[in-house]
C-alpha cells in the first residue's frame, strides 16, 4: 500500500481528522464499521485530497504504507479494543496504532503493553479541540513509544494547531502518559468553566448587570491577562439572545451542569496520587451539585440565608476585584493540574515536560489562553518547579490580587453567592503558604485514638504517647 496515514473511525472526529490529514497533502486511508460513513466522506470531501477507501479492514490495512500508522477515531471503551482486536491479526512488526480517542489511561496502559507485547506500537493519544479542531488544527498529546513518534510527529505536528509557527503537538511520554494528560487538560477545563461561572454569578449579584453587560464586561477582560478562548466565548454566549422568548441565552438554559466523564476521572486520580487537585474537584462537585435536584427541592425556601441584598457601591472597583480574584483562582487550578501531571510523571516513569504541555495547550484546545505562555516560561526557569504559584512571574501576578480575591471571597460569603473554586483556591494559596498548619493537631488525634505516631519538630525519630495510660512518650 501507498497511504501515509490511515484512520478508522469516521463520525464527526474522524471524519474531520481524516480531512485534516488529507488537506495537509497525505494520503490518507479511510475505514468505518459502516461503510456508509466511509462513502459519505469520499462524496462530501472527495476532493479536498487523496482518500483511499477501504469497507474491510483486510483491504484498509493493505493500504497502508509499512510501517502502517492507523489512527483509531471510536467510541472511547469497548468500541476501541474492538477495533484493536480486528486490526492486530492484519499487522506487521512496528506498525503503529494510534487510539486518538477520550480513552481512559489506565485502558492505554494496558492496550499498550499488549501491542507493545505483539512487537506493535500502540500510541495513545490525547486530541482536544472538539469537531473544529480536528478540521482545522487541534492540539495533539502522544503517548508510546519515542521511537513511534519519530514516525507520527512530522503528521502529527503538520495537522496541529499552531502558536506563533510552533505546533501544538509534541511527544508527551511512555504509554499512558498522553492520554493523563489530556485527561488533565480536561480537569482543567472544568476548573476554568467554573471559576467563569463563579465569576458570572458575582457579578450578576453584586451588581444586579444583565446578561449581556456581564457579556461586555468579560469582552473587556478578553483584552488583558484573561485572554483566552474560554473567556471570549463565555462573552459571545452571555450576549445572545433567545429568539423563541427573547431572553437573555443564559437565563432560559436548565440550571444543571452535565459531565462526560473526565472530570471524574481527574479528581479520582487526585485522591489516588494525592495531589490536592481541589480547584478541579470542587468544579466537579459543582456540576454534581446542580444536578441534585432532590436536595435542591428539599433545600430551596427551607435553609435560612441569613444574608441582606447585595449592594455595591463602587461598580468599577468590584469589577476589577472579580477579574482578579477570577485570575488568582485559575493560576491556582492550573498549578495544581500541574502538580497532579508531575505527580503522575514520578509514578509511573513519565518524564514529562511541563511547560512543553503548557505550550501544546497555547492552541487548538479549549483551554487555550494567552497565560500559559506564562507557565511555559516559568517551567523554563526551572524545570523542577515545585509549585507553579511560587514561581517568580506568578507570586507576582496573583500576590498583587490577593487583597481583591479575600474581598470577593468575603463578599460571596456575607452575601450567601456560592463559590466553590473561588473559595477553595484561596483557601489552598493560604494553606500551602502557611508556616503551620493546623495538621498537627490531626496527627495528635490520630495518635490518640489509634496508636497511629507522630513526629516533634524538635528531633528526628517517630512517636506515641500511652493515652490512655500514664501519657509517657514512647519511641514508636
Ligand atoms: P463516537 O464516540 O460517537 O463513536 C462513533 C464511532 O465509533 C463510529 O465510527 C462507530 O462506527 C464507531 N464504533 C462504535 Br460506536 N462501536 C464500534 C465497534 N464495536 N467497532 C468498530 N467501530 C465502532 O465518535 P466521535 O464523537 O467522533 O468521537 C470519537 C472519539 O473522539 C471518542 O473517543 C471521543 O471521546 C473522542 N473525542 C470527541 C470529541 C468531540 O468533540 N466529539 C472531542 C475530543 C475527543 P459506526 O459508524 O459503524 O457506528
Amino acid at each position: 500500500g501507498t497511504a501515509e496515514i490511515g484512520v478508522t473511525g469516521l463520525a464527526v472526529m474522524g471524519r474531520n481528522l481524516a480531512r485534516n490529514f488529507a488537506r495537509n497533502g497525505f494520503t490518507v486511508a479511510i475505514h468505518n464499521r459502516s461503510f456508509a460513513k466511509t462513502q459519505s466522506l469520499v462524496d462530501d470531501h472527495g476532493d479536498e485530497g487523496t482518500f483511499v477507501a477501504s469497507e474491510s479492514v483486510e483491504d484498509f490495512v493493505a493500504s497502508l504504507a509499512r510501517p502502517r500508522k492507523i489512527v483509531v477515531m471510536v467510541k472511547a471503551g469497548a468500541a476501541t479494543d474492538a477495533v484493536i482486536d480486528e486490526l492486530v491479526p492484519h499487522l506487521d512488526e512496528g506498525d503503529i496504532v494510534v487510539d486518538a480517542g477520550n480513552a481512559h489511561f489506565p485502558d492505554t496502559i494496558r492496550r499498550e503493553k499488549a501491542l507493545r507485547a505483539k512487537g506493535l506500537h500502540f500510541v495513545g493519544s490525547g486530541v482536544s479541540g472538539g469537531e473544529e479542531g480536528a478540521l482545522l488544527g487541534p492540539s495533539i498529546m502522544p503517548g508510546g513509544t519515542a521511537e513511534s513518534y519519530q514516525w507520527l510527529g512530522p503528521i502529527l505536528e503538520k495537522i496541529s494547531a499552531k502558536v506563533d509557527g510552533v505546533p501544538c503537538c509534541t511527544y508527551v511520554g511512555p504509554d499512558g502518559a498522553g492520554h493523563f494528560v489530556k485527561m488533565v487538560h480536561n480537569g482543567i477545563e472544568y476548573a476554568d468553566m467554573q471559576l467563569i461561572a463563579e465569576a458570572y454569578d458575582l457579578l450578576k449579584q453584586g451588581l444586579g448587570a444583565s446578561a449581556a453587560e456581564i457579556g461586555q464586561i468579560f469582552a473587556d477582560w478578553n483584552t488583558g491577562d484573561l485572554e483566552s478562548f474560554l473567556i471570549e466565548i463565555t462573552a459571545d454566549v452571555l450576549q445572545h439572545v433567545d429568539a423563541a422568548s427573547g431572553s437573555a441565552f443564559v437565563d432560559i438554559v436548565l440550571d444543571r451542569a452535565e459531565q462526560k466523564g473526565t472530570g471524574r476521572w481527574t479528581v479520582q486520580n487526585g485522591l489516588d496520587l494525592g495531589v490536592p487537585i481541589t480547584g478541579i474537584a470542587e468544579a466537579t462537585f459543582a456540576r454534581a451539585l446542580s444536578g441534585s435536584v432532590p436536595q435542591r427541592t428539599a433545600a430551596l425556601g427551607t435553609l435560612p440565608a441569613h444574608t441582606t441584598d447585595w449592594q455595591v457601591e463602587d461598580r468599577a472597583a468590584f469589577i476589577e476585584d472579580v477579574r482578579l480574584a477570577l485570575y488568582a483562582s485559575k493560576v491556582v487550578a492550573y498549578s495544581q493540574g500541574f502538580d497532579q501531571i508531575a505527580a503522575a510523571s514520578a509514578e509511573f516513569g513519565w518524564d514529562i515536560d511541563r511547560g512543553a504541555m503548557a505550550r501544546i495547550w497555547r492552541g487548538g484546545c479549549i483551554i487555550r489562553a494567552r497565560f500559559l505562555n506564562r507557565i511555559t516560561e516559568a517551567y523554563e526557569r526551572n524545570v523542577d518547579l515545585p509549585l507553579l504559584l511560587a514561581d517568580e512571574y506568578f507570586t507576582g501576578a496573583v500576590g498583587n490580587g490577593v487583597p481583591a480575591w479575600r474581598r470577593v471571597v468575603a463578599g460571596a460569603a456575607l452575601h450567601g453567592v456560592p463559590t466553590p473554586a473561588f473559595s477553595s483556591s484561596l483557601a489552598y494559596y493560604d494553606g500551602v503558604r502557611a508556616e503551620r498548619l493546623p495538621a498537627a493537631l490531626i496527627q495528635a488525634q490520630r495518635d490518640f485514638f489509634g496508636a497511629h505516631t507522630y513526629r516533634r519538630t524538635d528531633r528526628d525519630g517517630t512517636f506515641h504517647t500511652t493515652w490512655s495510660g500514664d501519657r509517657t512518650e514512647q519511641d514508636a
